[in-house]
C-alpha cells in the first residue's frame, strides 16, 4: 500500500486536510505553510516543509522542492508528491537513510500547484470508466466527462482580474474547459519562445507576460528565497525524466539570440537523471527531445539559481489512470517493475543535501 495507505484519488479538500493533519501530528517534524499568492479564485495554496527542528530557524539548509499539478487533468502528480512527504514522515526515525536526509535538508512540498484547476477538473471529472460507459457494457473511450480533462488555469479573460467565483461559474460553462494560462509556459525561463502559444484558447497558452498568474508567482518567490538545491516537478503522462532544457540546442527566435545548448552541467544533469530513471524504468533525456518548450517550471529555475530541476511524466498512457496503477507507480510494484519513484525521488532527494552522496559528480 501507498504510504497514507489511500486507496483513491485525493479531492483539493483532502490535500488541504492531509497535509494539516501530517504538520499537526508530527510538530517537530512538518509545517503547514501557506504560499503568498491566493488563486484567482480566491483559493489558498498550500504546501508542507519536513526537516528536523522545521518551526525553528530556517538555517540554510539544502532545499528539495516537490511539485505536482501544474495541469489540472494530471492527478497522479500530486498524489506521488503528496505520498513521498507523508512517506519521509512516516519513516523519520527508523529509517536510517530516511532520516539522515531529513535531518540535513527540508523538503518543501507543493502537491496542487493549480487548485483551481485541479479542482474543476476532479470535481467536474469523478473517475468514471471511460472505457466502460455504456449501459450495455460495452466499453466505450468516446466521453471526456465535464472538465475532466482541464489542463490549465482559471484565468477567465485574458490578461484580467476575475472576481471570486468566476472559476465556479466556468467549471459549468462551455468556456471554462478551454479558459486559463498554461502554468508550465508562464515561467520566465526564455518565456515568449517556441513551444508555447500567445493565442488565450491555445493549451500552451503562455499568459499575458513571464509570471503573470499568482501560482507561477508562487513558486518564483518559494524558489528565490530559498536554497533549492534539487527539484522535482511532476507531471503525467508518457514515463519520462527530463531534464533542462526545454526548446532545441539552436536560438531562440526574438529572444535576442539565447543560445539554448546543452546547459553548463550536462553531465551532471544526465548522470542524475539516468540514475533515477534507472529505478522508476522511465527514459530519461532532455525535455526538448520530447518537444519545444519555453516558460516551464525548471529552465526557469535551473538557468537562474543552478539548482537541478527534473520534469517528471508518470504512467504510461493516461493523464488519471485508475488509482491501482499510481499505487503501482509509486512503490515499483505489479506490472511497474523496478523501485518506483519513491527510490527516484530519494536519489533526487540526496543529490539535493549532497551530489557527491550519491557519486553523481565524482562518477
Ligand atoms: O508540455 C508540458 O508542459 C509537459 N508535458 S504535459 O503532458 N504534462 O503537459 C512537458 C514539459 C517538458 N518540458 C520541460 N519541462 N521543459
Ligand atoms: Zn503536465
Amino acid at each position: 500500500p501507498l504510504p497514507s495507505g489511500r486507496d483513491a484519488y485525493r479531492t483539493l479538500d483532502d490535500y488541504n486536510a492531509d497535509m494539516a493533519a501530517l504538520a499537526e501530528e508530527h510538530p517537530d517534524l512538518v509545517k503547514l505553510f501557506t504560499l503568498p499568492h491566493a488563486s484567482l479564485d480566491g483559493r489558498p495554496i498550500y504546501g508542507v516543509e519536513i526537516g528536523r527542528g522545521v518551526q525553528g530557524p530556517e538555517r540554510g539548509l539544502p532545499v528539495f522542492l516537490m511539485l505536482g499539478v501544474h495541469h489540472a487533468r494530471e492527478w497522479p502528480s500530486g498524489e506521488h508528491a503528496m505520498e513521498f512527504a507523508v512517506d519521509l514522515v512516516s519513516n523519520y526515525g527508523t529509517d536510517r537513510r530516511i532520516t539522515d536526509l531529513v535531518n540535513r535538508s527540508r523538503v518543501v512540498v507543493v502537491p496542487v500547484v493549480n487548485v483551481d484547476g485541479f479542482h474543476m477538473s476532479r470535481t467536474d471529472g469523478e473517475l468514471v470508466d471511460l472505457r466502460t460507459v455504456d449501459e450495455g457494457g460495452t466499453a466505450s473511450i468516446l466521453g471526456t466527462p465535464g472538465n475532466a480533462y482541464k489542463r490549465k488555469n482559471c484565468r477567465l479573460v485574458d490578461g484580467q482580474d476575475t472576481p471570486d467565483g468566476t472559476c465556479a461559474i466556468a467549471a459549468t460553462s462551455p468556456g471554462g474547459y478551454g479558459a486559463g494560462v498554461d502554468l508550465n509556459r508562464n515561467y520566465g525561463g526564455y518565456w515568449g519562445g517556441p513551444g508555447a502559444s500567445d493565442l488565450f484558447a491555445d493549451p500552451t497558452y503562455r499568459g499575458a507576460a513571464p509570471f503573470s498568474e499568482p501560482e507561477t508567482q508562487n513558486i518564483r518567490e518559494l524558489i528565490s528565497g530559498r536554497q533549492v538545491t534539487t527539484l522535482i516537478t511532476n507531471h503525467t503522462f508518457s514515463n519520462l525524466v527530463l531534464r533542462p532544457n526545454g526548446a532545441a540546442p539552436d536560438l531562440v527566435p526574438g529572444s535576442e539570440g539565447i543560445p539554448l545548448g546543452d546547459p553548463y552541467d550536462e553531465d551532471a544533469l544526465r548522470e542524475l537523471g539516468d540514475e533515477m530513471a534507472a529505478q522508476n524504468g522511465y527514459t530519461s533525456q532532455h525535455a526538448w527531445e520530447l518537444y519545444d518548450t519555453t516558460g516551464s517550471t525548471e529552465d526557469w529555475s535551473y538557468n537562474t539559481t543552478g539548482g537541478f530541476g527534473y520534469t517528471f511524466e508518470i504512467g504510461p498512457d493516461e493523464f488519471h489512470p485508475p488509482f491501482p496503477e499510481v499505487v503501482d507507480e509509486y512503490l515499483g510494484a505489479g506490472e511497474y517493475a523496478g523501485r518506483g519513484n519513491r527510490e527516484a525521488y530519494l536519489i533526487a532527494l540526496e543529490n539535493a543535501v549532497d551530489p557527491e552522496m550519491h557519486s553523481v559528480l565524482t562518477g
